[in-house]
């Protein structure tokens, strides 16, 4: 019988810290911490083990600054990079998250040449590019969260809107994380209820609005960083699909080859997460205004990986 797995989180950071939290309530496995800064991950390692007792949880977390500790791990979430401050896009992040993230596909190459890769750092799409070019890894193993905690948001604006429990709304957010996002109201529903069976269009709208600008919302709010709580439990949800082989179907960026007319890109699209991965795309059917929203993301994220020269 195998061990428990071992799961690298490259960046203990914001998201990072509250990620290998998440990890060691829900035992999922043991955690290695990982940052260029001395002293932050083991810091945030040690603190989280001093909570081990009043969780009950008897996995393992340490902290290191070498990538040697992280080496045959299972799976790694990488939120490496650096955050946004009010009046920043995540586009404006690309050139310096690109070497960031260069010097981790490296590390993560080196060291587990086996693993599943989840990306978290922005621009989230082209990242996910830039990690797969860089680590070689197959498609299956190298993906990226950002729609599950677009849908996340939307699916508690709904919730939030209409009096009901969160856990009973099903939402989908396709497309690039950003701006260009596709969130998909015909796709939603209550318990099965068509959302535009109990919600009016103009209050839909308006909720995708604010879907499309939650992440910037809570950049104004904080004014030092962006959201860290929900993304960390976004790409920790992603990471127990996969090791504990869940097959549950969640919207990932995940590597196109013809799927919905893009080819050569990471893109937001509804994926089943298992045990190797992305395991399968869903395509589904777009009418004429949906299709043309996805088109526009599509664009967007050629632009942004056409900047990339890797
Ligand atoms: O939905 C999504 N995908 C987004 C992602 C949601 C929110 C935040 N999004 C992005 O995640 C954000 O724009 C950043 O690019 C990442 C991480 O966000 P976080 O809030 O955790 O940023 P921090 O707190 O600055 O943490 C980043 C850590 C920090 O401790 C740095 O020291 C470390 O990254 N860092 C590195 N780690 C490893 N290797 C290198 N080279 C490195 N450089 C910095």
């Amino acid at each position: 019988m195998g061990g428990r797995a071992k799961i690298s989180l490259i960046g203990a950071g914001n998201i990072g810290g509250v990620q290998a939290q998440l990890i060691a309530q829900q035992q999922l496995g043991d955690v290695v911490l990982f940052d260029v800064v001395e002293g932050l991950p083991q810091g945030k390692a040690l603190d989280i083990c001093h909570a081990l007792d009043g969780w009950r949880s008897s996995v393992s977390v340490t902290g290191t600054n070498d990538y040697a500790d992280t080496a045959g791990s299972d799976l790694y979430i990488v939120t490496a990079g650096l955050a946004r401050k009010p009046g920043m896009s995540r586009d404006d992040l690309l050139k310096t998250n690109l070497g960031i993230i260069r010097q981790v596909a490296q590390g993560i190459r080196d060291n587990s040449p086996d693993a599943v890769v989840i990306v978290v750092s922005n621009p989230l799409d082209a990242m996910v590019y830039a990690m797969k070019q860089v680590t070689g890894f197959p498609k299956q193993r190298v993906f990226g969260m950002a729609g599950v905690l677009d849908s996340a948001r939307f699916k508690y604006f709904v919730a939030a809107d209409l009096g009901v429990a969160v856990g009973d709304v099903d939402a989908l957010v396709l497309g690039g994380h950003g701006d260009t996002m596709v969130p998909l109201p015909r796709h939603c529903s209550v318990n099965g209820v068509p959302l535009l069976e109990l919600m009016k269009r103009e209050r839909v709208d308006e909720i995708v609005t604010r879907v499309q600008g939650a992440g910037g919302e809570i950049v104004g709010l904080l004014k030092t960083g962006s959201a860290f709580v929900s993304p960390a439990a976004a790409s920790v949800a992603m990471a127990e699909s996969v090791l504990l082989d869940q097959k549950r179907v969640l919207p990932c960026a995940a590597w196109l080859e013809g799927e919905y007319g893009a080819s050569g890109i990471y893109m937001g699209v509804p994926c089943q997460l298992g045990r190797g991965g992305v395991e399968r795309i869903f395509e589904i059917e777009l009418d004429s205004a949906e299709r043309k929203m996805l088109d526009e993301s599509i664009a967007h994220v050629e632009r942004l990986i056409a900047e990339i020269q890797i």
